[in-house]
C-alpha cells in the first residue's frame, strides 16, 4: 500500500465478542456498511490458527481494497501477506519491525504519552493508535486512559496519522475527531452488536459529519 490509508473507521476484531458468528461474516458485514481498514487480533488463537485467519481475512478485503493489519505478529502478517502490523509497547520494537518489513509495510504503534509517539514517529511508526481514550472492558491491561485532552496534546505533538482506541461509541466518536483523531478504532462497537453493517454505518456517519466540523 504506498499511500497512506484511509483509518477514519478501524474495526479491531475480538473473537470472544463475536457471540459464536464467524470473524468472517462480521468483518465482511462492518466493511458493507463502512468500516475502512481491519486489524486481526488474535491473542489465544496458535500461529497456525493465526496465519490461516489472516489469509482468509486478507483474500476478502484485498478485493474491497481494505488494508489488513495483524496484531502483533510481524512474523504471521508478512506470511499471510497483510498490508501491515500493529504492535504495542511491549512488542517488537518499531524500528526492528522496519528493518525487517521494509519501507512498504505499515507499522501502527500504540502510544498513550506524547513522549511514546515522538519515540514512534522517531522510530519511523506509519500511523499510532491512541490507547487508550477512555477506559473500556474490553481491555483492562492498559495504562491510564488519555481522555481527549490526552489526544489533543498527543496530536499538538506529531504529525502522523492517530487512530483513537478505547471506548469510542456512537456517542463520543465525534469528539474524538474533533480532538484530532484521523480514525477511530473500536471492538464491542461493531463486534458485539446484532448488526455490525448498520452499527459500521452509524459509526461511519458520525465520523463523517464530525470531520467537516474540524
Ligand atoms: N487497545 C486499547 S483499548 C482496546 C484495545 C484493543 C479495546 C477497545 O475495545 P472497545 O470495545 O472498542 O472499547
Ligand atoms: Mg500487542
Amino acid at each position: 500500500m504506498s499511500r497512506s490509508p484511509d483509518y477514519s473507521l478501524y474495526l479491531v476484531t475480538d473473537d470472544a465478542l463475536a457471540g459464536g458468528r464467524s470473524i468472517e461474516w462480521i468483518v465482511a458485514e462492518a466493511v458493507a456498511g463502512g468500516v475502512t481498514c481491519v486489524q486481526l487480533r488474535e491473542k489465544h488463537a496458535e500461529s497456525r490458527a493465526y496465519y490461516e485467519r489472516a489469509r482468509a481475512l486478507r483474500e476478502r478485503l484485498r478485493p474491497l481494497g481494505i488494508p489488513l493489519i495483524i496484531n502483533d505478529r510481524l512474523d504471521i502478517a508478512l506470511a499471510a501477506g497483510a498490508d501491515g502490523v500493529h504492535l504495542g509497547q511491549g512488542d517488537l520494537p518499531c524500528v526492528e519491525a522496519r528493518h525487517i518489513a521494509g519501507p512498504n509495510f505499515l507499522i501502527g504503534i500504540s502510544v498513550s504519552t506524547t513522549a511514546e509517539a515522538q519515540a514512534a514517529a522517531r522510530d519511523g511508526a506509519d500511523y499510532l493508535g491512541i490507547s487508550p481514550i477512555f477506559d473500556t472492558p474490553t481491555k483492562t491491561d492498559t495504562p491510564p486512559a488519555t481522555g481527549i485532552d490526552g489526544l489533543r496534546a498527543i496530536r499538538a505533538a506529531v504529525s502522523l496519522p492517530l487512530v483513537a482506541i478505547g471506548g469510542i461509541k456512537a456517542e463520543n466518536a465525534a469528539a474524538v475527531v474533533r480532538a484530532g483523531a484521523d480514525g477511530i478504532a473500536v471492538v464491542s462497537a461493531i463486534m458485539a452488536v446484532a448488526d455490525p453493517r448498520a452499527a459500521a454505518r452509524a459509526l461511519a456517519d458520525v465520523v463523517a459529519r464530525a470531520r467537516q466540523q474540524v
